[in-house]
């Protein structure tokens, strides 16, 4: 997936190429539903920039945005669920990352303590 040429997974989402339902939109991020849900709440917040591959390229590269990417996800666990939430970034093929456009899970709703997610 990260190696096919042209626009990734997400900015293809972004243009409405592929369909997701889709929770929130800025000017800067997209948030959707991802298709293989881990928890009872399982949304993806996107930058709609694809330039950062992960989250250590956006911290370094655009910390501001990074931030907003924090809040949205706040705001999205808040208007999901109870405002509890785990956010991960899979950060490397080994690590479990699939598509290399930086993105965040969140997950709420009913999680299991103690887990990882
Ligand atoms: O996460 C990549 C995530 O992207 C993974 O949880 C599945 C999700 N995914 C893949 N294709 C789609 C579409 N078309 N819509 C919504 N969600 C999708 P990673 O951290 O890279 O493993």
């Amino acid at each position: 997936m990260s190696d096919t040429p042209g626009p990734t997974l997400f900015s293809r989402i972004v243009a409405r190429e592929i369909p997701a339902t889709i929770f929130a939109e800025t000017e800067t991020l997209i948030a959707f539903a991802d298709i293989a849900p881990k928890a009872p709440v399982h949304i993806l917040v996107v930058p709609k920039t694809e330039q950062y591959a992960n989250v250590v390229e956006l911290a370094a590269g655009d910390p501001a945005l990074l931030a907003e990417l924090v809040a949205l996800a706040d705001t999205l666990a808040a208007e999901h669920s109870d405002g509890d939430f785990r956010l991960i970034f899979n950060t490397g093929a080994g690590a479990g990352q699939t598509v290399f456009h930086v993105h965040a899970h969140v997950l709420a709703g009913d999680l299991k303590e103690g887990s990882l997610g």
